[in-house]
């Protein structure tokens, strides 16, 4: 007889300077693309996906927030409403690598330690033009006890291993219990497999 679980939800929110690559990780994970062409995001994006896991299956929700400075004001109510933090900088840009430190710290005000933070070193295919070392990011994850990685959205590495990371350091279903009951309109008919491909769903808000 086939068990009917609840789909696991959880909120994931990108944050980091302008033009570090966030709405670029999240395209790439999305649709396996990637545009050289540079499209500020104005506000705030939605985005969801189905990732299955060998065990289980959960929704990520996406929120792609806006670097541009004009939008600072709208991101403090999605840190505190996200149990996942993704705080991007460019491995090109050092000072998009110093202002990670703001961000952890808002995330750490709102949030406290009941957040899951990852500090992702971006563009690493811009070899020529690295300001910051692979140890430099390293050793900063491990000053602020958060997950770290480094990708290329545009080469299109380490994008499904910082997901999976996340999905592996989020709370398992025995966590379920807790979720309200409005939130458990999905349901899980198929045995899990192990892909991370799923159906999509994407769409823009300025909200
Ligand atoms: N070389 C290289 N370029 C990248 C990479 N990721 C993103 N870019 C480029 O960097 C620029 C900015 O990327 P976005 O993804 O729009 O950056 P963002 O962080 O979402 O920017 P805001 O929405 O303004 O906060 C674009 O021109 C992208 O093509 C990467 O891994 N390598
Ligand atoms: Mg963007």
């Amino acid at each position: 007889m086939a068990t009917v679980s609840p789909l696991a939800k959880y909120k994931l929110v990108f944050l980091g300077d302008q033009s570090v690559g966030k709405t670029s990780i999240i395209t790439r994970f999305m649709y396996d693309k990637f545009d050289t062409t540079y499209q500020a995001t104005i506000g705030i994006d939605f985005l969801s996906k189905t990732m299955y896991l060998e065990d289980r299956t959960i929704r990520l929700q996406l929120w792609d927030t806006a670097g541009q400075e004009r939008f600072r004001s709208l991101i403090p109510s999605y840190i505190r409403d996200s149990s996942v933090a993704v705080v991007v900088y460019d491995v090109s840009n050092r000072q998009s690598f110093l202002n990670t430190t703001k961000w952890i710290e808002e995330v750490r005000t709102e949030r406290g330690s009941d957040v899951i933070i990852v500090l992702v070193g971006n563009k690493t295919d811009l070899v020529e033009k690295r300001q910051v070392s692979i140890e430099e990011g390293d050793a900063k994850s491990r000053e602020f006890g958060v997950m770290f990685i480094e990708t290329s959205a545009k080469a299109g590495f380490n994008i499904k291993p910082l997901f999976r990371k996340i999905a592996a350091a989020l709370p398992g279903m025995e966590t379920l219990s807790s979720t309200r009951q409005e939130d458990m309109v999905d349901v899980n008919l198929k045995p899990a497999v192990n892909s991370s491909q799923s159906e999509q769903q994407g769409g823009g808000c300025a909200c």
